[in-house]
């Protein structure tokens, strides 16, 4: 496997620039035409999210439920099991790491904008989950994430960070657009799951029972349980091949990628003034009545 993260060593933040509509960084671009030339195959699993929306407790529960506990899990990192399509930090390029996956199905992660995803997705009709987070938690996990990797902008500071975050100016662009797109492709492309990162803190259980109906997999009650149990997130916090701790680019003296894994978690963030603003300018942005998502459980 190509993956070696432990050589891959930014000398400096990227620059963030607009990219066919949406903010990026080139560790996200420089790979493009290999990445929208991918070919999928039928029995891919795409784990398509905004950036902070759960991709990784996500990712652990499938690799889990298709492969089992085995050795697998504790020797490789998550993030090679699961490579992350567009990424490209030599030696980490997601396309050359997908082709080198011993297992079938692959799971593939992904943070790309719907209009961005790869067509060969939509013509194997690839079975693809979607991941989404409420807004105000999405962006103060992302704001602590951005102060500890070194692959993203500076953070700046925390009101700086939440007025470009309203503004889409974070890579992968708007999470308005991101969870809005998705949720329409999803009325037309039935292959599309559409999961919430606050439906799987409240009953993690029920959540991977409609994983397994989805995936058209008839995993035991013992399974199941088993999977709910090992992915919790002390768990994961703990797992050196899921917490990302042997990638030597995130600094987790300044915070751990496993941070807090909780609901409502803005509120030790938010202003009564940023709460306000922000609230009214999520009126303006998120028309769609069908899709409503909780700031608290
Ligand atoms: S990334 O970098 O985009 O792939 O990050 P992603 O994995 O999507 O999101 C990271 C946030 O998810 C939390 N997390 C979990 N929460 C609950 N249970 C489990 N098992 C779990 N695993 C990861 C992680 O802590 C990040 O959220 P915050 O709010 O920052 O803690």
């Amino acid at each position: 496997m190509a993956v070696d993260p432990e050589k891959t060593s930014p000398r400096s933040r990227p620059e963030l620039f607009a990219f066919h509509g949406v903010h990026m960084t080139h560790f996200f671009t420089d790979n493009w035409e290999k990445v929208q030339n991918f070919q999928a195959r039928p029995d891919d699993v795409l784990i398509a999210t905004y950036p902070k929306s759960g991709t990784t407790w996500v990712s652990n529960i499938l690799d889990l439920l298709y492969f089992g506990q085995s050795e697998r899990q504790t020797s490789i990192p998550l993030y090679t099991r699961v490579p992350f399509l567009e990424v490209i930090w030599p030696p980490m390029i997601g396309t050359e790491d997908i082709e080198q996956l011993p297992t079938s199905p692959r799971l593939i992660k992904t943070h790309l904008p719907i209009q961005f995803v790869p067509k060969s997705f939509w013509e194997q009709n690839s079975r693809i989950v979607y991941i989404a987070r409420n807004a105000k938690d999405n962006v103060v996990s992302y704001f602590h994430f951005c102060r500890l990797a070194k692959s993203h902008p500076e953070a700046g500071d925390w009101s700086s960070f939440l007025q470009r975050f309203m503004e889409g100016k974070m890579v992968f662009g708007s999470w308005y657009d991101h969870v809005t797109g998705w949720w329409e492709k999803r009325q037309t492309y039935s292959n599309l799951h559409y999961m919430f990162y606050e439906d799987l803190i409240t009953d993690t259980g029920r959540e991977i029972d409609q994983l397994c109906s989805f995936l058209g997999m008839s995993c035991s009650a013992e399974e199941k349980e088993r999977v709910r149990a090992l992915t919790q997130f002390d768990q994961m916090k703990n797992d050196k091949m899921a917490n990302f701790s042997t990638i030597h680019t995130m600094d987790f003296t300044i915070s751990p990628f496993m941070r807090k894994g909780k609901v409502g978690d803005w509120k030790n963030h938010f202003t009564v003034a940023q709460n306000e603003q922000f609230d009214e300018d999520y009126r303006k942005k998120m028309k769609n009545p069908k899709l409503q998502f909780w700031t608290e459980v």
